[in-house]
């Protein structure tokens, strides 16, 4: 038999310790373990303490175990099973109880936990909700209220916070194990036995349709959120056993929907795309020194990121006064931090004092072990930089490019060692979005590239390899897809139809409400870069340099392609843009036609698969998941799709070619066929037989 729990007899308690790193997940030989060990305990203890070895508790079932048909004893039986155990059950709680990790703590009778222990439910990040009791027993201990919130933002709860709301019963400091024995030992000392959760009333009823609507509305398109909270309904109209059956139902029903699906792959995903097989066993370079070139929005964003994450960094700006400015950048972010109680004051000025500081003169880098650049998007003036960082930086040094477009390669050669040279493009806000795209120059060496994936989980990011293109992986997909989105407004489609029906489809924005966000001054530039070398057969909308030529740049100049009113939040859509795009249609002799939200979420996606799997054809992504990566981080991509490939494999890779070819009919410059794609229909495989390493 298995020792995933571990059995031991001390005095008149039965310890039940996890042993199934690295997280005490619950498969199927830790289920039949706590099964048989309670059986045990039964015939010789007085009270049972259950208790995680290693670093947590249990961190919840075995996600890589849905979607294979379930083997008993079920988590659900197993928590019901300990919470009618004769005997006191205690269990001890350290790292993460998580899902039914905590459902099992719930089933217990008695919990305690160490300070730094964390709670919750994070089920709905995996399309699903507690399917182990967590809906029926969390609200009679906290209340309806507090256990909708829990469940439906899958947060995690620290041990003060679970103490006040009698989630849990102590908080000690120690050894998880040592202070369960000696709690198990007060229960049995004090007489008492055991305490059913499941046999506490029934908890107050509230406006549940309303509770239901509103996470509808919040959870853009997700079913999980709302589902928890009719199956919290539930406990608080019937008995806990119907309620346990009902939630049990849900459960299965979510298990079987593409939504679970595409968040598990999210899930083990963002772990898996950085783990790239070239780098087994190569050694990043050694990193305390960080260098920024350039203080403003960028390079005080990633300063910001690389202080929190423990680093040294000097900031070089051209002159006295714009290092100053960028030091103001930074402060303001930081104090930022404070404000909102993230970064305590005297970490603050710890590293305003001594881990930061400014410079104008690039001698100041001469110590650095990694420079990332964060100036001008123009590469006559990253080539000037990079001459410098080749003059003053230490040999070892890894010389990093944040720019969102530009050819690494050539940067790179205007270094005497391109070998130490890559992009790492960081996303606005730095601080706070979590892609990295780190970008692979021809001759980069993989003790660099590794070094940059070392940098992005020192910050915690989701760092994904890309190759040299215009664009790298997320910038070459969004230019397709808004370009698409483009062509349907010329015939006929408006800006507010389309950022409404990608909203529709999950999208947090739409991709005009973004567009007004980073600025259309941006695209304005990248069209009029673009513009000499383009091909006479695009389609190009020249209303939307209209619009700029007319100084409307979006949120930051108060209107674009909605009017913004200071102090109100969004904007309304602009009428001067209607009037430009019905003027260039007159003048192109389009009649326009009308799309409906379907069309328009198709096409859109459509495009952005095209595109996406041109880039893996291309080896610019090494992986189908790896754009899905860079498109759930980076661009908003609504997580319970998986990623846009993800999202291709579930509605089926056939019907989407047949659509591509069907617009090509009108437009076969714009929609070819990605060879790639043709080559997975034709073979009948799709993108995630490519994630497992098959080819075509
Ligand atoms: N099942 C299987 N593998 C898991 C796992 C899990 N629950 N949790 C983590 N792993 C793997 C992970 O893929 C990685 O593998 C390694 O463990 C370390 O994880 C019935 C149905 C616990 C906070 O959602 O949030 O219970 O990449 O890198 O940063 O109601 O893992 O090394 O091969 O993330 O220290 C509910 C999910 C499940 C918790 C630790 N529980 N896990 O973070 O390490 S559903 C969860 C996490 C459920 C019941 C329902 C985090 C962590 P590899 P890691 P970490």
């Amino acid at each position: 038999m298995s020792d995933a729990i571990q059995y031991e007899l001390k005095g008149d308690i039965a310890i039940l310790r996890a042993n199934n790193p690295p997280v005490n997940a619950l498969g199927y030989d830790v289920r039949i373990g706590l099964m048989t060990c309670m059986d045990r305990a039964e015939t010789e203890a007085k009270a049972v303490l259950i208790v995680g070895g290693g670093r947590t508790f249990f961190a919840g079932a075995d996600i890589k175990e849905f979607g294979k048909p379930p083997r008993e004893p079920s988590l659900p039986d197993i928590c019901t099973r300990i919470e009618r155990s004769p005997l006191p059950v205690i269990s001890s709680l350290h790292g993460t109880a998580l899902g039914g990790g905590l459902e099992i703590a719930l089933g217990t009778h008695y919990r305690i936990a160490i300070q730094s222990a964390k709670v919750g439910l994070p089920e709905v990040h995996l399309g699903l909700i507690p399917g182990a009791g967590g809906t029926q027993r969390l609200p009679r201990l906290v209340g309806v209220e507090k256990s909708i919130e829990i469940i439906t933002s899958g947060r995690q709860v620290g041990a003060a916070e679970a103490l006040e709301l009698d989630l849990i019963d102590e908080v000690q400091e120690g050894d998880p194990e040592a202070i369960g024995l000696a709690y198990a030992q007060r229960i049995l000392d004090a007489g008492k036995g055991p305490r059913a959760v499941g046999e506490l009333p029934c908890p107050e009823v509230i406006d549940f349709d309303a509770a239901y609507d509103a996470a509808i509305k919040k959870g853009r398109g997700q079913i999980a959120p709302a589902t928890a909270i009719r199956a919290i309904e539930v406990c608080c109209h019937t008995g806990f056993d119907v309620g346990i059956q009902s939630e049990r139902q849900m459960f299965t029903d979510l298990l079987k929907t593409p939504q679970r699906e595409g968040m598990i792959h999210a899930f083990f995903n963002e772990r898996a795309v950085s783990k790239l097989p070239e780098l087994k066993g190569v050694e990043p370079r050694a990193l305390k020194a960080i260098g920024v070139i350039g203080g403003g929005t960028m390079g005080a964003g990633i300063a910001v990121a690389a202080l929190l994450a423990g680093f040294d960094v000097t900031m070089v700006e051209r002159d006295g006064a714009a290092a100053e400015a960028g030091t103001g950048r930074v402060s303001g972010i930081l104090q930022g931090s404070v404000t909102r109680g993230k970064l305590s004051q005297a970490k603050y000025d710890a590293i305003m004092e001594t881990e930061f500081r400014a410079s104008d003169s690039y001698d100041a880098l001469s110590n650095a072990d990694l420079v990332i650049e964060a100036a001008f998007e123009e590469m006559g003036v990253k080539k000037a930089i990079f001459a410098e960082l080749d003059r003053v930086c230490k040999k070892g040094a890894v010389l990093a490019s944040n720019t969102s477009y530009l050819d690494v390669n050539e940067i790179a050669a205007s270094t005497s060692r391109p070998a130490d040279v890559l992009g790492l493009h960081f996303f606005s806000p730095a601080h706070v979005m979590k892609l990295l795209e780190v970008v692979v120059a021809d001759q980069t060496a993989p003790e660099v590239v590794a070094t940059g994936f070392a940098l992005g989980k020192a910050l915690r990011k989701i760092a994904v390899r890309s190759g040299v293109c215009d664009g790298f992986i997320g910038n070459r997909i969004l230019k397709t897809y808004r370009t698409c989105a483009d062509h349907m407004i010329m015939d006929g489609a408006s800006p507010y139809e389309i950022d409404k029906a990608m909203t529709g489809f999950g999208f947090a924005m739409g991709p005009y409400e973004v567009a007004d966000l980073a600025g259309l001054d941006i695209g304005w530039a990248t069209r009029k870069r673009l513009a000499p070398t383009r091909d006479v057969h695009e389609r190009v909308a020249t209303y939307a340099d209209k619009m700029c030529e007319a100084g409307n740049f979006g949120q930051k100049t108060g209107k674009g392609y909605y009017v913004y009113e200071a102090g109100k939040r969004g904007g309304t859509p602009n009428p001067d843009v209607t009037a430009l795009i019905e003027a260039e249609r007159a003048d192109l002799g389009i009649t326009p036609q009308n799309f409906t939200h379907e069309e328009i979420q198709r096409r859109y996606m459509c495009a952005m698969v095209n595109e996406a799997a041109m880039v893996v054809d291309e080896s610019i992504a090494r992986r189908p998941l790896d754009v899905d990566m860079v498109l759930l981080f980076g661009y908003g991509f609504p997580r319970h799709w998986g990623g846009p490939l993800k999202w291709a494999d579930m509605q089926g890779l056939d019907g989407i070619l047949a659509d591509i070819k069907r617009y090509a009919e009108v437009d076969d410059f714009f929609w070819q066929p990605s060879a790639l794609l043709e080559r997975l229909v034709a073979a009948g495989k799709n993108f995630e037989d490519l994630n497992k390493g098959e080819t075509v």
